[in-house]
């Protein structure tokens, strides 16, 4: 294994160890210690040496000074901030004694840890954790917040997060990006689509906000939020109307195709048309473009998920491809998700079987301020990790009343004083990504990464891994799991024999060769792992789940209130979720939060492009600037990025977002709540 930390000087190779499906190799220039310049690895085969503006900043972040040194213990009163110094031994020595006294009085399920992938490593943000936790008997979070409904859905047609390669993009004819911002989200993936559109390929993008992405296509169709099932179902109608299906690959590859046929008569381009907002003629266009052009690619997005009806969706988006054929050709097919491809042995790192109590409650992570206020038995404490729900949960305003708490013991390990920290009892100083070993797994493309430590730890911060080993040993556990080396952990995770696309990876390997291609050949399309191997069209397993078999439009649930605009506040170009919102250059290159509304909708409110607005709902408010125009359509509200409050503000979107969950997975409803605007005088 390579340590870079004695190396004062020298370029090291890296990856972004951020929640980006792009997952770039980084180089990490060292002068004197300290990182220097943040530089993309030209060699990455997928990335080739390009990065985003946010991680090209990277360095103010590490070395920015209101980064945590060491831990801290609350002195205020939740939520204000004020803390004072501790040592590691008492940080640790208060935790493990409010958990045993815990443990003692209200069971271990009184204890629920709280994560996200804030770091992706592997060995971070699901290896140790799990283990300690596991080990200690807490309630399971159920980690929906992100892809679970989407993940679900595609799951029904296809089996698993399996998709094509994306590098076989670049000979794609026609890329449709459904409901991603992918010149924000997805970089790599423009920049094929771009080598594709110098080969003849034509871009659209389908999305209820015209944004950076919507404006790089060729044609752009704006459509209602929570309305693609259907415009994707008026599309099937044509292809069998037209006779544009592949009937010969339908009759091999696919399950129900005929019930399919008759299903979507229904859905003629005229009903498609009233429930989309997609003028008939651009529904023709579209479905005439799918069904003549090939290799066809759709690159689909977390937004059509984050809805009520989002796993029905996006399980509606994943039938298109197969009723053209496109899986068996080169550069055609879809992305959803491909982190099937690179599944590790989850078994072992995770070890589900040291969690004695079969029966431990599960807590779905969007619903924590119900969690935190109404559970019986309670929620005794809570440690969060690689997330920030004081910002990022729906509902927030339930959330942070249920922080408040007194009788809730908060532990936060971060790199910095979060929102949510601030309500912590306990704060924990993070490494940055940098500082640590850990293994890295695309959801996109297939390379599998691994970072050694480049720089040495900032402070007094630890790793998660080092920490949760601090807390087993502290609440006296024995079992040697807790304590495997990283590079043990990785090896254990390497070692899949059920997963054929890791045959021959290894710690060594990657740690020669940093990217190490898995081996994946193309989709196979006759043994997917649907109940029938095949594409379900028509799924048996939806119906026993409760849900239509086939492919069906379904109608956002009705919000709490009568608000006229349906909210839509996704992340932005300058931040990775709330992280970088409180970095003075990010935050300048966003300049501020807004709500893009239709002129339409500024008319009738009296609003004009700039004013100070009010956007609330039962929930809660915030207060924005208007950008009135056409990049929405009339009846839509949208924002950029997961602003935290400063003081004075009023900016933190999730105040008026609904806790509901979707209809697959237990996810997220972030795009599926209402709200009105109105001018500030
Ligand atoms: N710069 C940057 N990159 C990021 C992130 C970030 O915060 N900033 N976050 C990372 C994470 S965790 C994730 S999950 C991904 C998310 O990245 P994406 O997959 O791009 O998902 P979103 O940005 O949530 O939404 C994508 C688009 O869907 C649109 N949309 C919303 N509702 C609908 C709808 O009903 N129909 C259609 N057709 N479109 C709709 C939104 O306007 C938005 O343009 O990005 C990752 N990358
Ligand atoms: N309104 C609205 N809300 C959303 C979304 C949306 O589109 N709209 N998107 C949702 C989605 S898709 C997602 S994925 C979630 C993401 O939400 P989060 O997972 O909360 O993501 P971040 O806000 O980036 O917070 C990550 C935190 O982890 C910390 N961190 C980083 N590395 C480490 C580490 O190694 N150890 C520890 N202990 N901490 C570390 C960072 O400093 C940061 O504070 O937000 C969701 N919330
Ligand atoms: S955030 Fe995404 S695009 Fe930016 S460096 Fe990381 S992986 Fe690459
Ligand atoms: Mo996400």
């Amino acid at each position: 294994m390579n340590s870079f930390v004695n190396e004062p000087t020298g370029v090291f190779p890296s990856v972004c160890s951020l929640d980006c499906p792009d997952q770039c190799g980084l180089l990490v220039h060292k002068q004197d210690g300290k990182i220097i310049k943040m530089q993309g690895d030209p060699n990455h085969p997928v990335t080739k040496g390009n990065i985003c503006n946010k991680v090209r900043n990277m360095t103010e972040r590490i070395y920015d000074p209101n980064r945590l040194k060491h831990p801290l213990k609350r002195t205020g009163v939740k939520g204000e901030g004020v803390f004072e110094e501790i040592s590691w031994e008492e940080a640790i020595e208060t935790i493990t004694y409010q958990w045993k006294k815990l443990i003692k009085d209200y069971g271990p399920e009184s204890i629920l840890p709280y994560s996200f992938y804030g770091n992706m490593g592997n060995l971070s943000a699901e290896g140790m954790d799990r283990r300690f936790f596991n080990r200690l008997g807490a309630s399971q979070l159920d980690r929906s917040i992100c892809s679970a409904a989407g993940a679900q859905g595609y799951k029904y047609t296809m089996g698993g997060s399996f998709g094509i390669d994306p590098e076989e993009t670049v000979e794609s004819k026609l890329i449709i990006f459904w409901g991603i911002n992918a010149v924000s989200t997805n970089m790599h993936q423009i920049a094929l689509a771009q080598k594709a559109r110098k080969n003849g390929a034509k871009i659209v993008v389908i999305d209820v906000h015209k944004n950076q992405t919507g404006q790089f296509a060729d044609w752009f169709i704006p459509i209602q939020p929570g309305t693609d099932a259907a415009l994707a179902l008026g599309m099937m109608h044509i292809l069998f109307a037209e006779e544009m299906a592949d009937v010969d690959f339908l009759q091999n590859y696919t399950v129900g195709y005929k019930e399919l046929r008759e299903h979507v008569v229904q859905y003629d381009p005229v009903t498609v048309s009233n429930i989309t907002g997609v003028p008939v003629e651009d529904i023709y266009k579209l479905a005439r473009m799918y069904g003549n052009t090939s290799p066809s690619f759709i690159r689909i997005g977390n937004g059509p998920q984050h809805h009520d009806n989002g796993g029905m969706c996006i399980r509606t988006i994943a039938c298109l491809p197969a009723l053209t054929g496109q899986w068996l050709v080169k550069g055609g097919g879809a992305i959803k998700s491909n982190k099937g491809y690179l599944a590790h042995n989850a078994e072992i790192l995770q070890r589900p079987d040291l969690l004695k109590n079969k029966d431990t409650r599960v807590i779905n992570m969007n619903l924590l301020g119900q969690a935190l206020l109404e559970l019986d038995p309670p929620v005794k404490s809570m440690y969060v990790y690689g997330t920030n729900p004081a910002v990022v949960t729906p509902e927030v305003n339930k959330v942070k009343k249920g922080l408040e708490r007194e009788d809730l013991f908060i532990v936060v390990h971060d790199l910095f004083l979060t929102e949510t920290a601030k309500y912590a009892d306990i704060i924990l100083p993070a490494t940055s990504a940098f500082e640590n070993t850990d293994f890295y797994t695309s959801y996109w493309h297939h390379y599998i990464q691994i970072q050694e430590p480049a720089i040495e730890k900032y402070g007094e911060s630890k790793s998660n891994v080092e920490v949760f080993q601090l807390l087993a040993e502290a609440m006296g556990y024995v079992d040697s799991s807790l304590f495997d080396s990283e590079v043990e952990m990785i090896t254990q995770a390497l070692d899949y024999k059920r997963n054929p696309h890791f045959e021959g990876i290894t710690f060594e390997r990657l740690s020669e060769e940093k990217y190490v291609k898995a081996n994946v050949t193309q989709i196979v399309v006759g043994k997917l792992l649907t109940p029938s191997g095949k594409i379900e069209l028509y799924s048996e397993q939806m119906e026993k789940d409760g849900y239509p078999p086939l492919p069906t439009y379904i109608p956002l649930v009705e919000d709490d209130g009568d608000y006229p605009l349906l909210f839509v506040p996704g992340p932005n170009h300058n931040y990775l979720n709330s992280t970088f919102s409180n970095n003075k250059k990010h935050i300048t290159l966003e300049k501020e939060p807004r709500v893009f509304i239709s002129k339409k909708d500024a008319l009738v409110r009296g609003i004009t492009d700039g004013d100070q607005v009010r956007v609330w709902n039962n929930r809660g408010e915030c207060i924005l600037k208007a950008s009135v125009g056409e990049s929405v359509l009339p009846g839509v509200a949208v924002t950029q990025g997961l602003w935290a409050d400063l003081p004075g503000t009023k900016q933190l979107v999730n105040t008026l977002t609904p806790d509901r969950v979707a209809d697959m997975g237990n996810g997220a409803t972030f795009f599926s709540g209402r709200v009105d605007v109105e001018k500030v005088v």
